[in-house]
């Protein structure tokens, strides 16, 4: 009644009201339901992130895009699908610029009497770029003209997402070079310089005889010591090898390449040279010598043969036996796994994830601890009964745990089995030593235990530190600890003050004598990284500066008794005689490549520098990104 008594002009406005009011109910019902929607996934996401290990408790993120499942439809994952690179001016870096550490160079506050020249410029020349062009980018953008670059960017090439981790964070002020830092780019610079002048463009260096050897033929040394040189701020030096590459790195050869030294050189060292400079020409590489090193795979068990020939396509076992080394076929996951997040093509991926999955299943394995030998044929374990952390089996167990970190730890059976297998080494292979006590890894033959410990076993240490970091039980940290000051204790019971190949521990104390004895054919020291990367791990993770001095030590070591005046440094065959070491006359790739990137590591105090909660190293110290969850 009170309706029909208005006018028609008062009904039209209240008609209107309630229209406004109701589109604007409508409006703001689905804004406020997108933050519920996506809270419900994210807790949905956590659920499935959730490992089902008792004991474990994740305590870091991963950041990057979750990797393309093998079999999954490339369409199912937008991040991966073939997309075209934007286009960029060809000023502006190119590339994945939110990986781009930044560079130490400009940092640089101390002098050295090697460097007092270049180290007082350099901050000012470094200043004067970022103010006048804040969008021309230095030089470890590696900016290169579209002409200089061997191939255009595929359309299939995906650029890696921002780490979520960095997203609206600040920039931090840089962290200036110390003094040891800038001892360790002096003995970099050393080395380098015995290989420009008389190895380059070659696999090794020989720094006595003044040449070189060849492996592969493919400039071993020189790939290796790409991400180390972005590392340690080398300009020049990156440059000049940059131009190598790009001019001289020819895959397309008829030589025969072992399949795993391969991978964790020269794909982990294109791949992380790729990352950390954003300049494709290392991606392009990497992209080559992953197709090139597939033919590996065709094998009736799936299990690679240990060499391929990288020009005729066409891949073997060694001639004497149709298997191959355990740690050889599970250690190059993190590689090709990478190169199909980049690529965007599964196959990579699905290779090597097989081989995972298969290995996972065998029987064979005494808790956890796998035999040495695999057969390509069968796909079994061979010569059941031998275990060891050392020489054939040491990377399994670490690309277990890394392979989980680098997926986001959402892979469940990686980490179950290095789980076990920690549990398997603290059951059969963990020992003390006489007199100090010292906690060591032996080996177990058919039921006995050896107090035998290869230098290689060294990385478990900062494979444990990193496994607490990552949520891991705590006891894990404390194996470590104790595992790192017996690693440090074969550096320092030996009259050089650097640790041999292998050492023999006494289980019984008899007056008189150390921990540590040495067998003559065991005495040699060929440059290894594996104590100064646990050093490396423990001192980011406790803070604790011994571990900086002790690995001070052992570069003054390194400096005294293989240092080749002439430029480069040896391998030694005695570590027991300090007034003839015996040069062997070999610079090994992976002292540029890993001991010396190490070395500058753990002098660093900035946990920026090569972020852990970022990056994942592959075995031969080419960091790789971590992946987000999907
Ligand atoms: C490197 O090639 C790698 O670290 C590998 O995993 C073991 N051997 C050398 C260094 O000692």
């Amino acid at each position: 009644k009170k309706w029909k008594q208005l006018s028609r002009l008062q009904r039209s406005v209240i008609l209107f009201l309630f229209a406004f009011l109701a589109v604007c109910g409508v409006i703001s019902y689905t804004s406020i339901g997108e933050p519920w929607k996506s809270l419900t996934n994210k807790s949905l996401d956590d659920q499935r992130t959730d490992p089902e290990i008792p004991g474990l408790k994740l305590a870091n993120p991963a950041v990057l895009p979750a990797p393309q499942k093998a079999d999954a439809n490339l369409g199912d994952y937008p991040g991966l699908s073939p997309q075209k690179p934007p286009k960029l001016p060809h000023h502006v870096r190119r590339g994945p610029s939110n990986l781009q550490i930044k560079p130490p160079w400009r940092d640089v506050r101390l002098k050295t009497r090697h460097d007092t020249s270049r180290i007082v410029e350099e901050p000012v020349q470094a200043d004067k770029e970022e103010k006048t062009e804040k969008s021309v980018i230095s030089w470890r953008g590696a900016v290169i003209e579209p002409d200089q670059s061997t191939e255009p960017p595929s359309s299939k090439i995906k650029e890696p997402e921002k780490p979520s981790s960095v997203e609206g964070e600040e920039q931090k002020e840089p962290v200036p070079i110390n003094e040891r830092q800038m001892a360790v780019i002096e003995a970099f610079r050393h080395a380098w310089k015995g290989y420009k002048d008389f190895a380059w463009g070659h696999d090794e260096l020989k720094p006595l005889s003044k040449s070189y050897s060849e492996w592969f033929g493919l400039g071993l040394t020189l790939i290796d010591a790409l991400d180390t040189m972005w590392i340690l701020g080398l300009k020049e030096e990156f440059e000049e090898a940059r131009k190598w590459v790009a001019n001289n790195l020819v895959f397309d050869k008829n030589v025969d390449v072992n399949l795993f030294e391969s991978t964790i050189r020269i794909l982990g060292g294109l791949l992380s040279t790729y990352h950390l400079s954003g300049d494709t020409l290392f991606l392009e590489k990497a992209k080559d010598i992953g197709n090139r090193l597939m033919p590996a795979f065709k094998t009736p068990s799936k299990v690679p043969y240990s060499d391929v020939n990288i020009g005729r396509g066409t891949a073997h076992p060694p001639r004497w036996t149709s298997d191959s080394t355990v740690a050889e076929v599970t250690s190059i996951q993190l590689e090709f796994r990478e190169l199909s997040r980049l690529t965007g093509d599964e196959k990579f991926q699905k290779a090597v994830d097989e081989v995972m999955k298969h290995v996972h299943t065998l029987s064979g394995k005494n808790d956890g601890l796998v035999p040495m030998f695999i057969n390509t044929n069968s796909g079994q374990f061979t010569h059941l009964g031998v275990y060891t952390l050392g020489a054939r089996a040491d990377s399994y167990y670490e690309y277990l745990l890394k392979q989980w970190i680098q997926g986001g730890k959402k892979e469940n059976e990686l980490l179950e089995d290095y789980m076990r297998a920690i549990e398997g080494v603290k059951k059969h292979l963990l020992q003390r030593s006489q007199p100090k006590q010292l906690t060591f890894v032996g080996e177990l033959a058919h039921g006995h235990f050896s107090a035998k410990m290869d230098h290689l076993v060294c990385f478990l240490p900062g494979t444990l530190a990193l496994g607490a970091h990552n949520g891991l039980t705590a006891d894990h940290m404390k194996l470590a600890e104790a595992l790192i000051e017996t690693c440090y204790q074969m550096y320092a019971q030996v009259e050089t003050g650097l640790s041999p190949e292998i050492v023999h521990f006494n289980l019984h104390a008899q007056k008189g004598q150390k921990d540590v004895e040495i067998k003559p054919a065991d005495r040699h020291n060929l440059l290894r990284p594996e104590t100064v990367e646990s050093l490396f791990y423990m001192y980011r993770f406790t803070g604790d500066k011994k571990y900086q001095d002790w690995g001070w030590e052992i570069l003054q070591n390194f400096n005294k008794y293989t240092r080749v005046p002439t430029g480069g440094y040896t391998s030694i065959n005695n570590v027991q005689n300090p007034s003839n070491p015996e040069p062997r006359d070999k610079m090994e790739s992976f002292f540029l490549g890993e001991t010396l990137k190490y070395m500058f590591l753990l002098f660093s105090d900035d946990v920026d520098l090569i972020n852990l909660d970022k990056y994942v190293f592959n075995t031969e110290a080419h960091p790789l990104p971590i992946w987000a969850p999907a």
